[in-house]
């Protein structure tokens, strides 16, 4: 256990806790900032719900959904419900794990805040996970209860065969009223939330990780209020009359933060739409009035896209006032087409499932173009060598951070990858500046040695998207007898150009004209759309495998 361990856990199930690393493989925590010192009991649910209601807050707009619309008052008094649910019919034990299924929706935060309340373990799923996905999901975390959206039934019915441990679930479905809404409709509104240790695990995020079985990463109630004390007051900067938007999933931390726990703790509303492509994300913005977008760049860029084709003068969305991207890096072309669409510096930001948000970002004013930005306060960062000694500004190496979060995964080999001299490594090369603005190069297993030279795949994305028929492109390497790797490009056109070899000639010359020569795709392939995951990311392995196959 970590430093600030605390023996009174709540939990009667102590399956997470009975799993986590051991210590001397934990990073180390910071808790430097005096906005960082936590009470020994603590549970995140109530400080971001419950106070919120007791300092008078009750009546103001919290969260927002397609056909729901609750106050502070309303989403804690359903999730007080779904809480009695749980406990009385469900036979919840604090500690057990509750699977949550379905798109984000006022329905699924009163979900999450129900699990938290009664001292549970929130497991948060994709929408698209199929049975067998789901089946490991279960199986690791040893999943007891779920609550599923009525329309998702299916694949987790699939899986049930294969989880013994899943004894309980029930469904819902949000406005339109499910079985769960049902019997919450004859619980009380107010409910004994359980009195959990600050220490005590409250959600186990997997990560979307390409390759093995996913990795579960463990946080606890204090994490998650760190995580309120650091990125948002520092840099977000949002307000109580701030309508968040966005499209990452709340399973996915930088959904959960930036769509639901980030809001809560400053009072402000959020909106919670199921679906939230760019051309969804677009018109919602703008009929929910929403002030704060969360959402990651190529998304943007589709939709910095769209606004310039319609040509409409500025300001098209005259309520948006800030817009964060993450997920992978944000090329200076697109920041620089969603400013010219909209008026607006983008917030970038690198966060990661195991430090549950984000460490190292710019604000509007410190905003640079093909830079992540600065440390967070709250957090410390380095870029080390191999062997893991700090490497001097300027150069390449392995990007590497500890502050108040920090990776522990359940029960999982590969800490020990991670965590590093108690510092969390993020498995991202990256440079620091002489300004003390962090670089993105590539995932460290992106990184193309071609020809002799180290090069950076998202470093020729950026050039290749700088081009007017470009609308999206990945670049990994390619098996190459004579190279021994030689830079591929697989490039999405604008609607309107021809995919011929004139414009691979004319990708490849304008490339060259725009970075270092050798670093040009000396392959081109044209596609109608690149392989990503759920949550927004190129998945350049298999684009990698393709090449290399092909
Ligand atoms: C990459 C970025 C460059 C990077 C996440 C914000 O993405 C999140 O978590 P994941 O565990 O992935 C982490 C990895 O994604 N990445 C994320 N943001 C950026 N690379 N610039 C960025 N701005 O490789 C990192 O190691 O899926 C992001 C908040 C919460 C999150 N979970």
């Amino acid at each position: 256990m970590d430093a600030h361990a605390n023996p009174a856990t709540a939990h009667l199930d102590t399956f997470a806790r009975d799993r986590l690393p051991p210590p001397a493989q934990l990073p180390e925590f910071l808790f430097e900032l005096p906005e960082l010192q936590f009470a020994p009991r603590l549970n995140c649910a109530v400080e971001l719900l419950d106070r919120r209601v007791a300092l008078g807050d009750g009546a103001r707009p919290c969260v927002v959904g397609q056909r729901q619309r609750w106050s502070y008052a309303e989403l804690l008094a359903e999730s007080n419900r779904i809480a009695h649910v749980l406990v009385e019919d469900m036979g919840l034990v604090p500690g057990n794990r509750v699977l949550l299924r379905g798109a984000n929706s006022p329905t699924l935060a009163a979900c999450w805040f129900a699990v938290v309340k009664a001292g549970g373990i929130v497991v948060g799923t994709m929408p698209l996970l199929r049975a067998r996905e789901l089946a490991t999901l279960i199986a690791k975390a040893e999943i007891t209860h779920a609550l599923c959206d009525a329309r998702l039934a299916e694949e987790l019915e699939l899986a049930r065969p294969q989880c013994p441990t899943l004894a309980r679930v029930r469904h819902f479905a949000g406005a339109a009223g499910g079985e769960l809404e049902a019997l919450a409709a004859a619980k009380p509104a107010t409910f004994a939330d359980v009195d959990t240790a600050a220490d005590d695990i409250c959600l186990i995020a997997f990560t979307s990780g390409t390759t093995g079985v996913p990795k579960g990463t463990l946080h606890c109630h204090r994490d998650l209020m760190a995580a309120c004390a650091c990125w948002p007051p520092h840099v977000l900067r949002a307000r109580a009359d701030d309508v968040f938007i966005g499209s990452p999933p709340l399973a996915f931390t930088f959904g959960l933060g930036g769509l639901l726990v980030f809001p809560l703790a400053v009072g402000a509303s959020t909106v919670l739409i199921e679906k939230a492509t760019p051309d969804a994300l677009l018109p919602a913005i703008a009929a929910f009035g929403a002030t704060v977008c969360f959402t990651a760049p190529t998304s943007y860029r589709a939709m910095a896209l769209q606004l310039a084709q319609q040509r409409q003068p500025l300001p098209t969305l005259p309520t948006l006032r800030k817009c964060v991207s993450a997920g992978e890096a944000l090329p200076a072309a697109t920041r620089a087409l969603w400013k010219e669409a909209t008026g607006i510096e983008i917030i970038d930001g690198i966060g990661s499932t195991e430090l549950f948000h984000i460490f190292i970002s710019a604000d509007e004013a410190h905003a640079r173009p093909g830079a992540t930005g600065l440390v967070v306060p709250g957090y410390r960062a380095a870029i080390l060598d191999e062997a893991g000694r700090p490497l001097p500004r300027g150069q390449v190496g392995r990007l590497a951070v500890k502050g108040p979060t920090g990776c522990r995964y359940l029960d999982d080999a590969r800490q020990t990858q991670y965590v590093q001299g108690g510092w969390n490594l993020t498995g991202d090369a990256y440079l620091e500046d002489d300004d003390g603005q962090y670089v993105f190069q590539a995932r460290t297993d992106d990184m193309i040695v071609s020809g002799g030279y180290n090069l950076a795949g998202p470093e020729v994305e950026s050039a290749l998207l700088l081009h007017p028929a470009v609308a999206e492109c990945g670049v990994v390497g390619k098996p190459d007898a004579a190279r021994g790797t030689l830079v591929k490009a697989y490039v999405v056109l604008r609607p309107g150009y021809a995919g011929d070899a004139a414009m691979a000639k004319a990708l490849q010359d304008f490339v060259k004209r725009t970075i270092a020569p050798y670093k040009y795709p000396r392959e081109i392939e044209f596609r109608a759309s690149l392989p990503r995951t759920e949550t927004g990311k190129l998945q350049r392995f298999r684009l990698r495998e393709e090449a290399a196959a092909g």
